[in-house]
């Protein structure tokens, strides 16, 4: 159904980009609807109907839903990504909610408030930098080793491709925006799970036709 489906959220990836590439991947229209933090702002409309006047948000049918965990579990549901055993679907929320983690660690260290919120500002660049260079020394490989351990051979979860992937990916393209040789002589699981992913003819498309967000692309250095 035209429009059944809207995405609101801001520019750029965030924490809204997940919800679009599970959607796109399960081949699930939806109207990605892009605001400004200054159009935002001014939405009052909008933000009336939001459940915690927050983004992202689908507007499913006339109905909103928030947060941002459960929309990537409703996405992944109806994309066919979510794994339909209940021991592997406990096993993938652990790992989905995991790589969130590691995105609100850096969102910490990058903003002085909630993002996208009036009067929140980022973190002075060279202090940023610092700060999150030294945690990605420190305590990101501990981190993505825990992935590691926990991956299968070719995905995060069994034998097929599921949102775990779908989200792992978004979060190692983040971080290889950052160090872009993350991925260059460990991790071979994770390496494996981004590549499966970003082989995905519905991901290379998404990338291709995004490219202001994806300032790499999908490559990576050689292994
Ligand atoms: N717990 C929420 C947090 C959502 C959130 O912090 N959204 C930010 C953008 S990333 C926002 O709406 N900022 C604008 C505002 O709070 O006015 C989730 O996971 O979805």
């Amino acid at each position: 159904m035209a429009n059944y489906i809207q995405l609101h959220y801001f520019h750029g990836r965030g924490i809204g980009e997940p919800i679009r590439l599970l959607l796109t991947v399960g081949g699930v229209d939806f109207v990605d609807n892009r605001y400004t933090l200054d159009e935002f702002a001014a939405m009052a409309d909008l933000k009336a109907k939001l459940p915690f006047g927050q983004i992202p948000a689908l507007e499913v049918g006339g109905v909103f839903l928030g947060q941002t965990d459960s929309l990537m579990r409703f996405s992944a549901r109806l994309a066919n990504l979510y794994p339909q055993n209940s021991l592997e679907a406990a096993r993938s929320d652990m790992i989905v909610a995991h790589q969130a983690d590691i995105h609100s660690s850096i969102a910490k260290m990058s903003f002085d408030g909630v993002p996208g919120a009036p009067g929140t500002k980022m973190v002075p660049e060279p202090e940023r930098c610092e700060r999150i260079g030294a945690w990605m020394e420190n305590t990101l490989p501990g981190l993505l080793e825990r992935l590691e351990q926990l991956a299968e051979p070719d995905f995060m979860i069994g034998t097929t491709l599921s949102w775990a992937d779908i989200c792992v990916f978004n979060r190692l393209t983040q971080l290889l925006d950052t160090d872009e040789t993350l991925l260059a002589t460990k991790l071979p699981k994770l390496r494996a799970v981004y590549e499966g992913v970003a082989a995905l003819p519905s991901v290379r498309a998404w990338i291709d036709t995004h490219a202001e967000d994806y300032p790499r692309g999908n490559a990576l250095p050689p292994g």
